[in-house]
């Protein structure tokens, strides 16, 4: 199994750090992805980090994971709540797929409170703030280990 991981970023993240440090923390995502390599590189994994703003760019990353990935890590931000494309490209990818929320989505307001992508990850991390891109590194490393497919 590949040990090639694809962490990818929905919509705003990029600004993450220099906005509303109240729900997202003081960390940018430039701190974030460099936490994700160091953890990834102990657990002997390569990781591939991504963000955007714009869907298609996000599913074109998931089509592109489907031929060389093992896992994929994905906060898809507001198009959690919204993205019937992202769920179907999620769909047609055959390892596993951990979904990061930063804040405790179900704290929040309803309209967060339902996930399209859930209906396809094989688990979800919420409310840990940024170390939950760590732990779903972590997971999805133990997901790899175990040969796990779709
Ligand atoms: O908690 C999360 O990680 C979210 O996926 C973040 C999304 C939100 O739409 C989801 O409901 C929950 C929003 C990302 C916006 O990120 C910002 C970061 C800093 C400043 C402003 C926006």
């Amino acid at each position: 199994m590949s040990r090639l991981v694809f962490v990818l970023n929905g919509p705003n993240l990029n600004l993450l750090g220099k906005r509303q440090p109240e729900i997202y923390g003081r960390e940018t995502l430039a701190d974030v992805e460099a936490e994700c390599r160091k953890v990834a590189k102990d657990l002997g994994l390569d990781i591939r980090f991504h963000q955007s703003n714009r869907e298609y760019e996000i599913i074109d990353w998931i089509h592109e994971a489907r031929e060389i990935a093992g896992g994929i890590v994905i906060n898809p931000a507001a198009f959690t709540h919204t993205s019937v494309a992202v769920l179907d490209a999620l769909n047609t990818f055959d390892h596993p797929v951990i979904e990061v929320h930063i804040s405790n989505v179900h704290k929040r307001e309803a309209f967060r409170h339902h996930s399209y992508v859930s209906l396809r990850a094989d688990a979800v991390i919420a409310g840990c703030g940024t170390q939950g891109y760590l732990l779903g590194i972590q997971r999805v490393a133990r997901l790899i280990d175990q040969g796990a497919r779709k």
